[in-house]
C-alpha cells in the first residue's frame, strides 16, 4: 500500500455528523498521549496532518482523513486521561461507544498501547469492551524507541501472555515508533490487503 494522498476531512462531535459510510475505514485509538495522531502522520508520511501534543487530550473530536480518495483514516480522542470531569468522560464514551458500534465502513480499529509499560488495566478492559461489541481490532504498540528492544519484546510479550489468559485467539500485533519511523510498511501491508477484500 502507497500512500499517494492523505487530505484531513472534517472532525466530528458525533457519529451522526460523520461523513458518508461510503468507503472502508480505519480508526485509531487508545490512552490520551499513547501516539494516535503522531502514528497516523508517521503512516501518511506527513507530520502536519493530524495535531499532535506532549499534553494529553488534543484530539476532540472525530477527526477523518482521507487517502488516495479511496479509504478513511480517523483519529480519535485518548481514554483515560485523568484531568477530565466525569461528565465529559461520559460524553466522551457515549461518542466514542456509538462510534465504534455503529459505523458500518469500520473496517478495523487499531488499538495503541504504549509499549513501555507492563499491562495496564484500562486498556485490557478496553479491549473487553470492543470484544463484547465485536469490534474487530489489531494492536499497535507506540513508542518502541523510548525503551531497549529487549524491554519492548518483554512488554509486548506479558500484553499478549496477559490476554492468552482469557482470549481464545490473539489479535495482530504491530511494534512501531513514530519517532523512527518504524512499523509503517506492515500496518499498511494489511489495510492494503483489507481494502482489496483479503
Ligand atoms: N519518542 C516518541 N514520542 C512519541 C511517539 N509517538 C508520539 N510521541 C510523542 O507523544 C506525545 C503524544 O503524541 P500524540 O500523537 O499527540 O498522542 P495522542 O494519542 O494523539 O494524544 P491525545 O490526542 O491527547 O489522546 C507527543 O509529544 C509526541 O511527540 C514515538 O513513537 N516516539
Ligand atoms: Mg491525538
Amino acid at each position: 500500500m502507497i500512500i499517494k494522498s492523505a487530505k484531513y476531512l472534517i472532525s466530528s462531535p458525533d457519529f451522526e455528523k460523520c461523513p458518508k459510510p461510503d468507503m472502508p475505514e480505519y480508526a485509531f485509538i487508545g490512552r490520551s498521549n499513547v501516539g494516535k495522531s503522531s502514528l497516523i502522520n508517521m503512516l501518511c508520511n506527513n507530520e502536519k496532518l493530524a495535531k499532535t501534543s506532549s499534553a494529553p487530550g488534543k484530539t476532540q473530536m472525530i477527526n477523518h482523513f482521507i487517502i488516495n480518495h479511496e479509504w478513511y483514516l480517523v483519529d480519535l480522542p485518548g481514554y483515560g486521561f485523568a484531568k477530565v470531569s466525569l461528565s465529559s468522560r461520559r460524553r466522551w464514551e457515549q461518542m466514542i461507544e456509538n462510534y465504534l458500534r455503529k459505523r458500518e465502513n469500520l473496517t478495523m480499529v487499531f488499538v495503541l498501547i504504549d509499549a513501555r509499560h507492563t499491562p495496564q488495566k484500562i486498556d485490557l478492559e478496553f479491549l473487553n469492551q470492543l470484544d463484547k461489541w465485536q469490534v474487530p481490532f489489531s494492536l499497535v504498540f507506540t513508542k518502541a524507541d523510548k525503551e531497549t528492544q529487549a524491554i519492548v519484546a518483554k512488554n509486548v510479550k506479558l500484553f499478549l501472555n496477559t490476554m492468552r489468559k482469557t482470549w481464545q485467539f490473539l489479535p495482530r500485533h504491530f511494534v512501531t515508533s513514530a519517532a523512527k519511523k518504524m512499523g509503517k510498511d506492515k500496518i499498511l501491508a494489511l489495510i492494503g490487503e483489507m481494502n482489496s477484500g483479503e
